[in-house]
C-alpha cells in the first residue's frame, strides 16, 4: 500500500481543554507522520467555505460558529491508509457511540463538540489539505 494524505483539525473545545499534546501524541505513535502544521483562528466566513459541504445541513450555523470561536489546529498528515486509519483513531462523530481508545471516547463533550476534525475520502482530503497549506508548508 502507498503512503497517503490525510487532514486533520484539533478543534476549539480541544484546544480549549488542553488536549493538542495528547492527541498529537496520538497521531505519532499511530504512524503518522506530521507533514505540516499550525495553530490559528478562522473566521465564520472562512469556517463556512471549508463547511460548505454541509451547508444544507441544520447545524451548519452553529458549527461555523464553533469553529471559528477560538484556536484550532490545523496537520496535513502521511502514512498508508491515512484517510480510514485517522478516522478510526478519531472514532464516531457522536462520542457517545465511539469506540474505547478514540480521541472522541476521550475529548469530545458532545455531538457537535467532539474535538476533533478528519477528511472523510481522497477528495475531500485534497481539498482541505489545500484550504489550510500551501505545497510548500508540507515536509518532503
Ligand atoms: P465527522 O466530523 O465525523 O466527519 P460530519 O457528519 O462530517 O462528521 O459533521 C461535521 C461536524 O458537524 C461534526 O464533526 C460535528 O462537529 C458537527 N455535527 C455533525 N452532526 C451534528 C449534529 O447532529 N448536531 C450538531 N452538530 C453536528
Ligand atoms: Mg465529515
Amino acid at each position: 500500500m502507498t503512503l497517503q494524505r490525510t487532514f486533520t483539525i484539533i478543534k476549539p473545545d480541544a484546544v480549549k481543554r488542553g488536549a493538542i499534546g495528547d492527541i498529537i501524541e496520538q497521531f505519532e505513535s499511530q504512524g503518522f507522520r506530521i507533514l505540516a502544521m499550525k495553530m490559528l483562528e478562522i473566521s465564520k466566513s472562512q469556517a463556512e467555505q471549508f463547511y460548505a459541504v454541509h451547508a444544507a445541513r441544520p447545524f451548519y450555523g452553529s458549527l461555523t460558529e464553533f469553529m471559528s470561536s477560538g484556536p484550532i489546529v490545523a496537520l496535513a498528515l502521511e502514512k498508508e491508509n491515512a484517510i480510514a486509519d485517522l478516522r478510526k483513531l478519531m472514532g464516531a462523530t457522536d462520542p457517545a457511540k465511539a469506540e474505547e481508545g478514540t480521541i472522541r471516547k476521550k475529548w469530545a463533550t458532545n455531538i457537535e463538540f467532539n474535538a476533533i476534525h478528519g477528511s472523510d475520502a481522497e477528495d475531500t482530503a485534497r481539498f482541505e489539505l489545500s484550504f489550510f497549506f500551501a505545497g510548500y508548508e508540507l515536509a518532503k
